[in-house]
């Protein structure tokens, strides 16, 4: 009889460890909104619409960093001075926010054509996503000529705004630009070497204030600032 109780006591005890390992193998989500219940309880999580919601203000709604394994309440999740939107987790050559903004999965290197990598995937003119500029910000400041020009790729389509004084720029040559910055530019090229480049397309010399900022599809981003005073400017 004691061996029996020993027998069934043991086996309750075996029951009840397996119990929650089992249970907590099946993904809950009792408001239906494709992020597990622990999850949220993880990172505290709660309101309507969460799913959709960005407290970390990264650009990556709460189900995504939820699909991507990141912390939805954190900017840059693994302190690498990259922030969760211009991470690429899912390694395929293009950066979370530049996939989600072209319609592909960030958590998923093919998502698109089983046997190409969504970074090799081509735009209309043939070049690899991967490769492109995905967005370029110049202004200059030069004596009484200024200049400012945003280029951006937005949802696959190019976006291009010119302000000048004194210059005489075209989108034409904004395009030729980008894509010099496209073919030219590797990981190891130099800042001065990029800012030579754009100095270069601008004619500038003398005094001049010039700030850039680059972004690749990939995530890279570089910035650049450079200002050479006039000595006999008088601010005062
Ligand atoms: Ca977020
Ligand atoms: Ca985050
Ligand atoms: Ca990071
Ligand atoms: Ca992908």
């Amino acid at each position: 009889m004691k061996k029996i109780m020993v027998f069934v006591l043991s086996l309750i005890v075996t029951i009840s460890l397996v119990g929650p390992v089992q249970s907590s193998a099946k993904v809950v989500d009792k408001n239906k909104n494709k992020i597990s219940d622990s999850w949220e309880k993880k990172y505290k999580l709660t309101g309507k619409n969460l799913a959709k919601k960005d407290p970390d203000r990264d650009g990556l709604s709460n189900l995504v960093e939820y699909r991507l394994k990141l912390n939805p309440k954190k900017k840059d999740t693994n302190n690498n001075k990259v922030p969760d939107g211009r991470e690429d987790t899912d390694r395929d050559g293009i950066s979370n926010l530049a996939e989600i903004d072209l319609g592909l999965n960030p958590a998923k290197a093919y998502s698109k054509k089983k046997n190409v990598k969504d970074g090799n995937l081509k735009d209309v003119s043939g070049v690899a996503w991967s490769k492109k500029v995905k967005e370029l910000d110049i202004s200059i400041e030069s004596g009484r000529k200024e200049l400012d020009v945003e280029y951006e790729i937005i949802k696959g389509k190019e976006k291009i705004l010119i302000e000048q004084t004194g210059y005489n720029l075209t989108k034409k040559q904004v395009r030729t630009l980008v894509t010099q910055l496209q073919n030219d530019i590797t990981n190891k090229t130099s800042k001065t070497k990029i800012l030579n480049k754009i100095k270069n397309q601008f004619n500038l010399s003398g005094y001049y204030e010039i700030d850039i900022e680059l972004e690749y599809m990939n995530g890279r981003e570089i910035e650049i600032s450079q200002e050479i005073e006039n000595p006999n400017d008088d601010d005062d």
